[in-house]
C-alpha cells in the first residue's frame, strides 16, 4: 500500500487549504529511498539528477493500481483540489486557477542546435507560426531559472509509461516525473501507467518528461481555487537529440499531461520521422457497412474540430457501425506489404466537455458516468456535472455551481464552463470501443481525412486526385481559431494538418516526408484521401449540414470511394460526389446540397492566394517543389470558377 507521509493529514480550514503551509521537509524518507534505488540505473539516474534539481520532500514512485489513485483523490479531495460527484461512480471535478486553462502554444518550444531543425525560416519581416526554436543554451538558462528548488515541500512522482499497449512492437515509454498529483491520476486514464511498464522497459532508454507546477510550498500566495500553477513563467519544452520533454508552470492538459501532446506527437514525429513513420493529430474509426465490410479511417481535425464526435459518432445511415479506435493521436506506419496500420497511443479520452449531450455523442456520455476527472465543467447540486448542451437532459433547477464556483443560472450571461472544460475517461470504457482497438500490428487505414471549421466556401467533402494532392490538402487546411489554445476570436488561422501547435521538426521537412511515405506503399494499398467540412454555413449564419451522426452519410461515400465505386465527378478542388451519390434519405430536414458544394471562384482564387502567401512567408525554401507544384495546378483549375 502506499503512503503519501506529508499530505496525508492535510485538511482544508475554511476552505484554504493546509498543504500550502506545511513546512518543507528535509530528507526523504527511507521507504521512498529504497524504491528509487529499485530502479533501472538509467532510470534511477534521471530521479536522482531531478531529486537534486527540483529538491522534492518526498519521492513515490506510482504502481498504477486503483488503491493509488484512489489515495490520491482522496488526498486531493482533503487538500480542495478535487472534489467528489457522488451522482457518479468514481468521478471527480477539478477547478483550475482561471489563468492555466488551456495549452500554450506561444511558451511551447522545440530546442535544436539549429533553428532551421525546428522552424522554417520566415520572409524577412514576417513573424513564424509554425513553431517556436529555443536554442538549448537558453534552454539551460531558463530551466536554471525555474526548476532549482522548484518542488520544495512538495513530492515528485515517477509515472512510468506506455504510449500503445505495453510490448506492441509500434509502442514507446517514457518516465513523467511531476510535481502534481492531478497530473498522476489523470496519466493513469490517458496512458498506461505503473509497475507493469518499468518491467518492460527493463534497462531500455525512455523519453525523459519533466513536470512541475512550479510553485514550491510554502506558497507566497495561496493558489486561485486551490490550484498551484505559476503562469508568468509557464514554459513547455521538448528535446528531440534527447527524446527529452521539459515542462513548468501549468498544470492543465497537453501543458502537463506529457504524454499527450508532447510525446505522441512533438518527440513522437521527430522519432517518426528517423525511423520512417508518421505521428499524426488524428482520431481513428472503424466503420462497418451494412454488407458487413469492415474498414479503417483516420481523420486530422484541428483542436475542438469533431474529432472526439467523430470517432464515436452514432451513424444515422442504417445498418451501419461505428467502433472508436482513438479519438486525439494516431501513430501510423506502412508494414511489409504497403499496408498503413494504426495504433491510438492513448488510453483514455481529454475530451471537450460543452457540446457533448446524448443528442450529439451519446456514447461519449455514457463514456463518462465512472472512473473520470471532470476539469473545469460546472456542477448541480445533486453532485452531477453541467455544462453548455446539457440543457435538455440536465434539471438546472437542482442548482448549478459554474467552473468557478459561483452559483450560476441559465440565462445569467455568462457560460457554467469553461469553454476548453474537459473530461478525462479510460477508452475501454467506450461503449463502441473497437474490438482492435489494442492489436499490437496496429488497424490498416484505408482512407485519410483532412478538415477544419471553414464556414466559407469550402463544400462538404471532396477526394484527393493522388496522394502527392491529398498532402496539398493537408498542408492547406485552415480553421477558425478554437478555446484549446490561447487565441482570440473566431479568426480562420492555418492549420497544416492540424499539426500547426505540435510540430516537432520544420514543417517543410515534414511535408517531404509525408510526400516519401506513398513509395512504402502501392496503389492497391494506399489510402485515399479526402477533405470534409462539417461548418460550412448558410447566408443566414446556420450550419448547411446537420453534422454528428449524419457524417455517416459521408463516410458511406469515401467508403464507396474506397472500394472503387465510380460515385464521383471531378471538380476544381478534387472528386465530389456525382449528383444523387451522397445519401440523403431519411434526413429530418433537407439540405442545400447546392449551397453545400458550390465552389465560388472569387472565394477559390483568395484561398489559393492566401495559400501562396502563406507558403511564400512561412516555408520558404523548405517548401517540396511537389507542394508548390500541386498549388500550381489547384490555382490553373480555380481560375475556371465563376
Ligand atoms: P480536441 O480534443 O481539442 O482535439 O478536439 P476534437 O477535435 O476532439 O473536437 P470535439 O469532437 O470535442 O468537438 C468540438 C466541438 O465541435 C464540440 O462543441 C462539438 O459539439 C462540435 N462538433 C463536433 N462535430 C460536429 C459536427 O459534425 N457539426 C457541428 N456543427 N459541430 C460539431
Ligand atoms: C488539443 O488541444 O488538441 C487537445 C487538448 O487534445 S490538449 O491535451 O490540451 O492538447
Ligand atoms: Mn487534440
Amino acid at each position: 500500500m502506499v503512503q503519501f507521509l506529508r499530505l496525508a493529514g492535510a485538511r482544508s480550514l475554511c476552505g484554504r487549504p493546509v498543504s500550502s503551509l506545511l513546512p518543507a521537509r528535509r530528507a526523504i524518507s527511507q521507504q521512498a529511498r529504497e524504491r528509487v534505488a529499485a530502479l533501472s540505473p538509467k532510470v534511477r539516474e534521471f530521479v536522482d539528477r531531478t531529486v537534486r534539481m527540483c529538491q522534492p520532500a518526498d519521492v513515490h514512485v506510482c504502481d498504477g493500481s486503483a488503491a493509488e489513485s484512489a489515495s490520491l483523490l482522496r488526498m486531493m479531495t482533503e487538500a480542495g483540489v478535487v472534489e467528489p460527484l457522488p451522482k457518479y461512480d468514481n468521478c471527480w471535478l477539478a477547478r483550475t486557477d482561471p489563468a492555466d486553462v488551456a495549452r500554450v502554444e506561444s511558451k511551447t518550444f522545440i530546442v535544436t542546435d539549429e533553428r532551421r531543425q525546428t522552424v522554417p525560416t520566415p520572409r524577412q519581416g514576417v513573424k513564424g507560426a509554425l513553431g517556436n526554436w529555443m536554442s538549448p543554451a537558453d534552454l539551460d538558462s531558463a530551466v536554471a531559472a525555474r526548476f532549482p528548488g522548484c518542488m520544495r515541500g512538495r513530492t515528485l512522482y515517477v509515472i512510468p509509461f506506455s504510449m500503445g499497449p505495453v510490448g506492441s512492437p509500434l509502442s514507446k515509454i517514457g518516465i513523467e516525473l511531476t510535481d502534481s498529483p492531478y497530473v498522476v491520476a489523470s496519466m493513469r486514464v490517458m496512458t498506461r501507467m505503473g509497475t507493469d511498464v518499468l518491467e518492460a522497459l527493463g534497462d531500455d532508454d525512455f523519453v525523459k518528461c519533466l513536470h512541475s507546477v512550479g510553485r514550491p510550498l510554502p506558497m507566497k500566495t495561496e493558489p486561485v481555487n486551490g490550484w498551484p500553477c505559476n503562469p508568468e513563467q509557464t514554459i513547455v519544452t521538448h528535446v528531440p537529440a534527447r527524446n527529452e520533454i521539459i515542462s513548468f508552470g501549468s498544470g492543465y492538459g497537453g501543458n502537463s499531461l506529457l504524454g499527450k501532446k508532447c510525446f505522441a506527437l512533438r518527440i513522437g514525429s521527430t522519432i517518426a520521422r528517423r525511423e520512417g513513420w508518421l505521428a499524426e493529430h488524428m482520431l481513428i474509426l472503424g466503420i462497418t457497412n451494412p454488407q458487413g465490410e469492415k474498414r479503417y479511417i483516420a481523420a486530422a481535425f484541428p483542436s475542438a474540430c469533431g474529432k472526439t464526435n467523430l470517432a464515436m459518432m452514432a451513424p444515422t445511415l442504417p445498418g451501419y457501425k461505428i467502433e472508436c479506435v482513438g479519438d486525439d493521436i494516431a501513430w501510423m506506419k506502412f508494414d511489409e506489404n504497403g499496408v498503413l496500420r494504426a495504433i491510438n497511443p492513448e488510453n483514455g479520452f481529454f475530451g471537450v466537455a460543452p457540446g457533448t449531450s446524448s443528442a450529439t455523442n451519446p456514447m461519449a456520455m455514457a463514456t463518462v458516468t465512472a472512473n473520470t476527472i471532470f476539469t473545469n465543467v460546472a456542477k448541480t447540486a445533486d453532485g452531477g456535472v453541467f455544462w453548455e448542451g446539457l440543457e435538455r437532459e440536465v434539471d438546472a433547477s437542482v442548482g448549478v455551481t459554474d467552473w468557478q464556483g459561483r452559483a450560476w443560472t441559465p440565462g445569467c450571461g455568462r457560460p457554467s464552463s469553461h469553454p476548453n472544460s474537459r473530461f478525462c475517461a479510460p477508452a475501454a470504457q467506450c461503449p463502441i470501443i473497437d474490438p482492435q482497438w489494442e492489436s499490437a500490428e496496429g488497424v490498416p487505414i484505408s482512407a485519410i481525412l483532412f478538415g477544419g471549421r471553414r464556414p466559407e466556401g469550402v463544400p462538404l467533402v471532396y477526394e484527393a486526385f493522388s496522394w502527392r494532392h491529398g498532402v496539398l490538402l493537408g498542408a492547406a487546411m485552415r480553421s477558425e481559431a478554437t478555446a484549446a489554445a490561447e487565441h482570440k476570436g473566431k479568426v480562420i488561422m492555418n492549420d497544416p494538418f492540424a499539426m500547426r501547435p505540435f510540430f516537432g521538426y520544420n514543417f517543410g521537412h515534414y511535408l517531404e516526408h509525408w510526400l516519401s511515405m506513398s513509395e512504402r506503399s502501392s496503389p492497391a494499398h494506399l489510402p485515399k484521401i479526402f477533405h470534409v467540412n462539417w461548418f460550412r454555413k448558410a447566408a443566414g449564419g446556420g450550419f448547411l449540414w446537420p453534422g454528428f451522426g449524419e457524417n455517416s452519410r459521408v463516410l458511406d461515400w469515401v467508403l464507396r470511394r474506397v472500394q472503387g465505386e465510380p460515385c464521383a465527378q471531378e471538380s476544381a478542388v478534387g472528386y465530389i460526389p456525382t449528383p444523387d451519390a451522397l445519401r440523403l434519405e431519411g434526413l429530418a430536414e433537407k439540405v442545400d446540397l447546392e449551397q453545400l458544394f458550390s465552389l465560388p471562384g472569387d472565394f477559390w482564387r483568395r484561398e489559393v492566394e492566401a495559400l501562396e502567401t502563406y507558403f511564400a512567408e512561412q516555408v520558404g525554401a523548405d517548401l517540396p517543389t511537389a507542394i508548390s507544384e500541386e498549388l500550381d495546378a489547384l490555382r490553373k483549375r480555380v481560375e475556371k470558377l465563376e
